[in-house]
């Protein structure tokens, strides 16, 4: 989609730290860090937020989870958080589904 961010990073139109890449999804440090360890995991597909996933997209957000295990397996990061905004209210800023993983530090439950 010509106006968001991550798709232009797919695109290699804006650079980013990639961590992961494969046909589907890819991977990279998020730009403002909330702990040692913090990625985004996007699918290549764009779709704007979780609410517009239909049961088509099982196998892509499934998929998501997967590459996020692969990931922390691969950075030997045992105990991390798993992170959707779903809305501006939720915190979402980027209209692109993404994953955030957060690890590196204990973390505090329920958040704020
Ligand atoms: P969210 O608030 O859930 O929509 O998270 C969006 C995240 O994306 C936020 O933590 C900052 C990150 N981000 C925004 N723009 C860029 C960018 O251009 N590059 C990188 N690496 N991260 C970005």
């Amino acid at each position: 989609m010509d106006d968001c961010i991550f798709c232009k990073i797919i695109d290699g139109e804006i650079p980013s730290d990639k961590v992961y890449e494969d046909e589907t999804f890819l991977a990279f440090n998020d730009v403002n860090p909330q702990a040692p360890t913090h990625i985004l995991i996007i699918p290549k597909k764009h779709i704007p937020k979780i609410s517009d996933i239909t049961e088509s997209d099982n196998e892509l957000i499934g998929g998501l989870f997967t590459a996020a295990a692969k990931i922390c397996k691969e950075k030997s990061l045992s105990d991390f958080r798993l992170v959707i905004n779903n809305g501006e209210d939720a915190g979402q800023t980027v209209f692109h589904i993404h994953l955030h993983i957060i690890g590196g530090r204990s973390m505090e439950w329920p958040p704020g």
